[in-house]
């Protein structure tokens, strides 16, 4: 890559988020394009690369990797393949940007810190976009200054539609609580030590098999308490919602505010369907972050150790949804490479 030639980027999974993820580079944000598409689907990644002038359709992500035009890798494959693909990009030093999870536990995903630091540089981004969402990016702001004080409590809602067939109540602690464990971490600087989760008795919207909703409490090493309503065939829309409770005030985003329209004796507005459509500004910034960041030879947002720290707090969910009861986080120490 020239210094002003665009990014070539190899995007890896072309699910929902992978396919939304090739639009944007190709239509939304600056400095990239895709020049690979992989799926282990041949018909339907060759469907989407012969949409983009100079894309090439692959199965394997290890082939894509070693192909000249591209300088970066978009992972969006499901989270059991993460691991192959971040080892096969760290091959060919490339940087990468991972969808969450880093990997589905926190040994892969100690096996992915080794090997970027042997690499002796930082490479990889983990996508939690939340990161980038301007009422989240405000909420932080707002604790950071210090003006409320300090933060002793957050309430979280975590509301989805309704999930794919497949979803299990593993997923909703490893795919979905994951974004609520990376932002308590970053919004309040500090580490979960112990998980509980408790379940009401299941909606009868939840499919066969899953208990939904959960309630998720995670205690932190600053002393605050922070719980998760998720609940994810709540059929109405997608939510996603945060209430710092704080010693001289509290804080709340994700009323969805934006739009309040009275008619015919009501009044209201209108709820997302989906996290593809209520973090669309998140996403773009967040992209466009990385392809800015890798431009210029540098690495920013979430590392991989965020990714790790989340891993082994997923850990812990899942054990206390099995076993039940309060289970500890186990960490390893941060290595300095990541500080
Ligand atoms: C999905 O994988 C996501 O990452 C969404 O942000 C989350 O809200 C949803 O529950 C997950 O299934």
């Amino acid at each position: 890559m020239t210094q002003h030639a665009p990014l070539g980027i190899a995007v890896v999974g072309t699910g929902k988020m992978g396919a939304d993820h090739v639009r944007r580079i190709n239509d939304v944000i600056s400095g990239a394009r895709v020049t690979a598409v992989v799926d282990v689907d041949a018909e339907r990644v060759k469907a989407i690369a012969a949409g983009i002038e100079g894309c090439t359709a692959y199965t394997d992500p290890a082939a894509a990797m070693a192909a000249d035009d591209v300088d970066a890798v978009l992972i969006a494959s499901p989270g059991f393949a993460h691991e192959a693909a971040l080892l096969a990009a760290f091959t060919h030093d490339l940087p990468v940007l991972c969808e969450k999870p880093l990997t589905p536990d926190a040994a892969s995903a100690l096996r992915v810190l080794e090997a970027e630091q042997k690499l002796g540089h930082r490479r990889v981004q983990v996508g939690f976009m939340r990161r980038y969402d301007a009422e989240y990016l405000k909420l932080k702001a707002l604790l950071d200054s210090g003006e409320l004080g300090r933060p002793l409590m957050v309430h979280n809602r975590h509301r989805n539609a309704s999930v794919p067939p497949g979803y299990m109540n593993a997923n909703l602690i490893n795919d979905s609580v994951v974004h609520e464990m990376d932002v308590t971490r970053w919004l309040l600087g500090q580490e979960i030590t112990a998980v509980t989760v408790l379940r009401p008795r299941p909606s009868s919207n939840a499919p066969e098999g899953l208990d939904d909703p959960q309630f998720v409490v995670f205690e932190t090493d600053g002393g605050a308490i922070v719980d998760v309503e998720i609940n994810v065939n709540c059929g109405f829309g997608y939510q996603v919602q945060a209430e710092a409770v704080c010693e001289r005030g509290s804080a709340r985003i994700g009323e969805a505010h934006d739009l309040l329209v009275n008619t015919a004796g009501r009044w209201g507005g209108s709820i997302a369907q989906d996290f593809v459509e209520r973090f669309v500004d998140a996403y773009d910034r967040e992209v466009q972050a990385w392809v800015d960041a890798t431009r210029r030879g540098e690495v920013t947002g979430p590392s991989a150790w965020d990714g790790y720290a989340a891993a082994a707090v997923c850990e812990a969910g899942v054990r206390s949804q099995n076993e039940g009861g309060r289970v500890e986080v186990e960490l390893i120490e941060r290595p300095a490479f990541y500080r």
